[in-house]
């Protein structure tokens, strides 16, 4: 009954609804039932699709360490150089996520240190790039101060846009797809609003030394084997394919997994990661008039 009553709801009310109810009871999964909430409160949450123009550029997963080191310091350098020589050419530049090992914004307090990389970034903005910042699993504690510095705008989950007349969704692509119950818990109680306030009561000293130590224990844990593109494995294709039942799609854009790859789910449709600012030095470009991303190695 009172299912029903939300799949009358849905009916009258969306664009996609016999496929989002179907999308509900078929997968069940975290994202699903966001999905389910959006048909409660009547809303869409495809119907703010963002429309963009002009060439992007993708970077992500730098990991700038806090405070940088001798390592950190090169990498944002490195960066800004990229930023410089491509600069004149792009008009939006998608950071996305994990640009910080650790980012936590206090009122009256941010990280130390980036000042060549903020420099350059409010540069760009001055030129009139828009900023587009994705938060990642590191720096989901961003703020305003991006907005307020340079006029990010800041995307907490990942995003449908259309960019040059093409469909793309777009964000850091941690914890989408796969049955990823752990890690979505240790999501939301670091992302929930009343404990994050909690964990800004720490002295910043205290709170950097915590996240300093939780960094380095997450960077020693990880798999060897993930660090090879594992195909349909992958819970970024797995999400990106339950997305395409409900959605058109042209491309995908990811980032997170440290893998540069262009993956074809479709023959319409194209699956990309970014790779990473650590090792490949790798980003993406989707310029006006190109058919679909390219991705490069600075
Ligand atoms: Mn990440």
């Amino acid at each position: 009954m009172f299912f029903s009553l939300i799949d009358n709801r849905m009916r009258h009310s969306h664009p996609f609804k016999r496929q989002k109810y179907h999308f509900f009871y078929s997968n069940g999964k975290a994202h699903s039932l966001k999905l389910y909430f959006c048909a409660v409160k009547k809303t869409n949450p495809f119907s703010n699709l963002i429309e963009l123009h002009g060439n992007c550029l993708f970077v992500s997963d730098a990991h700038f360490r806090t405070p940088p080191d001798a390592a950190s310091e090169e990498r944002e350098e490195r960066l800004i150089q990229l930023l410089e020589c491509q600069g004149a050419d792009f008009r939006h530049l998608f950071l996305l996520g994990d640009i910080f090992d650790y980012w936590f914004e206090y009122r009256d307090v941010v990280p130390k240190g980036y000042f060549s990389l903020f420099t350059c970034l409010k540069k760009l903005h001055e030129k009139g790039v828009q900023i587009h910042y994705f938060t990642g699993n590191h720096d989901m504690w961003v703020e305003d101060y991006f907005t307020q510095a340079f006029g990010a705008v800041i995307y907490r989950e990942a995003q449908l846009m259309e960019i040059n007349g093409h469909r793309c969704f777009t964000g850091h692509g941690d914890g989408l797809g796969g049955k990823q119950r752990k890690y979505l818990l240790i999501k939301r109680i670091f992302n929930n609003r009343f404990n994050w306030w909690l964990y800004g009561l720490l002295h910043p000293r205290q709170s950097f030394s915590i996240s300093r130590f939780c960094s380095e224990k997450s960077r020693n844990s990880h798999d060897e084997s993930m660090l090879q593109f594992q195909g349909e494995k992958e819970f970024q294709v797995q999400y990106a394919r339950e997305l395409l039942e409900i959605t058109n799609v042209d491309h995908f854009i990811f980032a997170h997994r440290h893998v540069l790859v262009r993956y074809e789910l479709t023959p319409e449709c194209t699956f990309f990661n970014t790779g990473d600012w650590l090792e490949h030095f790798s980003y993406v470009t989707f310029n006006e008039g190109d058919a679909e991303p390219e991705l490069h190695t600075h």
